[in-house]
């Protein structure tokens, strides 16, 4: 059912006996043996787990326990300041600072690699947007700062052809898409930072791409390839029934306040 989705919280009481008939981001149709095993593991304790000054360890700890945890026990563990843990894999490897790199090809005149310190150097944009998931929470302004997308693009020199871009993670599974116009706009970064910190592991460190209109799940975590392209690529859930333009409020049959202009 489950196996290989994103690591959610319990679902609300009336989804336990729903059925899962696509994949999706949402803690729909969890199988009702979940429910059960998550009664033994003492939710109050995990309140207390979660009080404001241990949840930089939490979060570490949820990384860390949701990589050995294929079963998705995981999701019953509060996450930082609204945000809630998901990955399309059981196990996402990580990256140094001195290991990770960033591609930028395609359809491009220069293509690149991009270390952390290259992307460091660059100049750095930070925005506060609300940030809106599709399956319904919404974490109220949340700083993200980093390099604008656009800036790559236009570093990299985009061929007349070119259409659209695609993204790439190195969890090895997910991947999303925007069109060139939308990937101009100054509201897309390729983030470092979220919450005015590092972004960790659990959030998609060392770098995120960050798609400040669009539902959260256009912001592709662990991002590792930029590929500039003719066409839109459908992104992973977009492939699974999501809309490929995903605006908060005008998508999705959703009628959420917009998140960035
Ligand atoms: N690589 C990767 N990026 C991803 C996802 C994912 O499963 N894998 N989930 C998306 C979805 S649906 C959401 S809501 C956000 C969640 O980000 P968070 O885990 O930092 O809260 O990441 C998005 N980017
Ligand atoms: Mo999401």
């Amino acid at each position: 059912m489950n196996s290989a989705d994103e690591v959610n919280p319990a679902p609300p009481p009336d989804d336990q006996d729903r059925d899962q008939d696509r994949d999706e981001p949402d803690a729909r149709g969890r199988p009702v043996g979940r429910r059960v095993v998550l009664g033994t593991l003492g939710l109050g304790a995990l309140g207390v787990l979660a009080a404001p000054p241990l949840q930089r360890g939490l979060e570490s700890f949820l990384a860390a326990a949701s990589d050995k945890d294929p079963t998705g026990l995981t999701d019953l563990l509060p996450n930082g300041g609204g945000f809630r843990y998901y990955s399309v894999t059981s196990s996402v490897p990580r990256k140094s600072p001195a290991d990770y790199r960033l591609t930028v090809g395609g359809l491009v005149d220069r293509p690149a690699a991009y270390t952390l310190a290259d992307l460091r150097a660059l100049p750095q944009t930070r925005l506060v947007r609300d940030v809106q998931c599709v399956t319904g929470w919404r974490v109220p302004d949340t700083p993200f700062e980093g390099v604008r997308l656009s800036a790559l693009l236009d570093a990299a020199g985009i061929r007349p052809e070119a259409k659209a871009v695609r993204f790439t993670c190195f969890d090895g599974a997910y991947s999303e898409s925007l069109t060139l116009g939308q990937a101009r706009r100054a509201d897309v970064l390729v983030a470092l930072r979220m919450q005015d910190e590092e972004i960790g592991h659990a959030h998609g460190g060392p770098v995120r791409l960050y798609v400040a209109p669009m539902y959260f799940y256009k912001s592709a975590k662990w991002l590792s390839g930029i590929t500039v392209t003719d066409k839109v690529v459908p992104g992973y859930w977009e492939g699974r029934g999501y809309d490929i333009d995903a605006w908060v409020g005008r998508s999705n049959g959703r009628d959420d306040e917009p998140t960035s202009g």
